[in-house]
């Protein structure tokens, strides 16, 4: 697949004000700074797509990207910024739940770590709440230009190893948003992905992120 097209629609803070079209959702998840913003860039080829911030936990909202008039992809806000007030926090993670447990249209999930560290215990809840909700999910392991050549493949191992069983999980894949590494792997499977019908299969909500 091929993206000729990629607009910045909406900042949602409420689930209430979600799309209406019927479009399918790709949606990013993944802690603050980790890259999901330049990830969206890197995929759509658009330096300032989405909003690159220094200052990490600044996207409280769910924003929307209109990518080939025919999909959203879905930002969701970053978790596990330690200096954000615990009320907002609160509300963050209320935002994401709400999203994941409800949203029938999301065929597929990025779930972005970075390259250089284990799994935070954030990152293997997510993986934990994917596996409950039964959304279907990749694991882009991220700046892996940050990485030795020679030691990607184990520090894929140790990352695999860490997050440990998962049922819903489709694949790993590395990925720089600064060599476009990864970037043609991740188009193939957002293609297949969108065009895939899921019957919900939603229950009640597990722990709270
Ligand atoms: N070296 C490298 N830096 C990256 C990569 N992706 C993101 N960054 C940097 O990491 C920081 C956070 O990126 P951002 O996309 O805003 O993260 P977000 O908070 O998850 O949206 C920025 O300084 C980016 O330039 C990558 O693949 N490689
Ligand atoms: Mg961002």
């Amino acid at each position: 697949m091929k993206i000729t097209s990629a607009r910045f629609v909406a900042s949602l803070s409420d689930v209430k004000q979600l799309p209406t079209d019927g479009l399918p959702e790709i949606a990013l998840v993944g802690r603050s700074n980790v890259g999901k913003s330049s990830l969206i860039n890197k995929l759509c080829g658009k330096k300032n797509l989405a909003f690159i911030s220094s200052t990490p936990g600044k996207t409280q909202t769910l924003n929307y990207f209109l990518i080939n008039e025919s999909f959203y992809l879905v930002d969701l806000p970053g978790y596990g910024y330690a200096r954000v007030p615990e009320h907002l926090k609160a509300g963050w993670s209320k935002l994401i739940e709400n999203y994941l447990s409800n949203r029938d249209r999301i065929k597929l999930v990025l779930h972005i770590v970075d390259a250089r560290h284990e799994p935070t215990e954030l990152d293997k809840m997510m993986a934990g709440w994917l596996d409950y909700f039964k959304i279907p999910y990749i694991v882009v392991i991220t700046k892996i230009d940050k990485i030795a050549r020679s030691k990607i493949s184990r520090q894929v191992e140790m990352i695999k190893n860490s997050f440990g069983k998962l049922k819903y999980c489709q694949d790993f894949i590395t990925f720089s948003a600064v060599t476009g590494v990864g970037k043609n792997e991740l188009l193939s499977v957002i293609e297949k992905y969108i065009s895939t019908t899921k019957k919900s299969l939603r229950s009640k909500q597990p722990q709270t992120l």
